[in-house]
């Protein structure tokens, strides 16, 4: 039995610019990522995705400016559950990007990522987003450095990936 576990994902982007944060603890620490975390029991996901960005680097964004972008599926060697991440990019927010207890924000050139300190799928997937061109990928770990296989598709929209997709 698979355990779905649900996430969220957001990117604040300019047209040459992409806001990433520093993870200072937890899971993923170290590394920069966009922001988001654990959607909570009673609450939609792009709800989730408002308040983990305003919890992690206090900017705000209005729910219906947020743009469901991709999807993402992650498995560990061994591991019974699955991590499913909503991904979700604006150009639409409220206040400056702040250091909170979580993470340390920053403005990267979409072109110069400090790949080397991230996630080593989002090289995969980060071109799909800055080519506004919508994802689903699935990748498949052993620990947390070496992906086993992965596959990645282009979707022509969201909503019929998700009419489509039995979760
Ligand atoms: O609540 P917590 O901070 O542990 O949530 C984990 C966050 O990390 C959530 O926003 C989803 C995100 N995330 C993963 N795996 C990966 C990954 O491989 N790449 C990126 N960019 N983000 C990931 O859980």
């Amino acid at each position: 039995m698979i355990l779905r576990k649900l996430y969220t994902l957001v990117f604040l982007q300019n047209d040459s610019q992409v806001l990433l944060g520093l993870k200072k603890r937890g899971f993923g620490k170290d590394k920069w990522n966009g922001f988001g975390g654990k959607v909570e029991p009673n609450e939609t996901i792009v709800d989730a995705a408002v308040r983990e960005l305003h919890e992690e680097c206090c900017v705000t964004v209005k729910s219906q400016d947020l743009k469901n972008i991709g999807h993402l599926e992650f498995t560990f060697e061994g591991e019974s559950t699955l991590m499913d991440v909503r991904v979700f990019s604006t150009t639409v927010f409220k206040g400056t990007p702040t250091e909170t207890e979580e993470m340390l924000p920053k403005w990267f050139n979409k072109n110069d990522l400090p790949y080397k300190d991230m996630w080593l799928d989002d090289k995969i997937w980060l071109p799909y987003m800055f080519n506004n061109k919508l994802f689903y990928a699935k990748f498949h770990y052993q620990g947390y450095d070496k992906i086993l296989n992965y596959h990645i598709e282009e979707l022509e929209s969201m909503d019929s990936f998700y009419a489509n997709k039995k979760l």
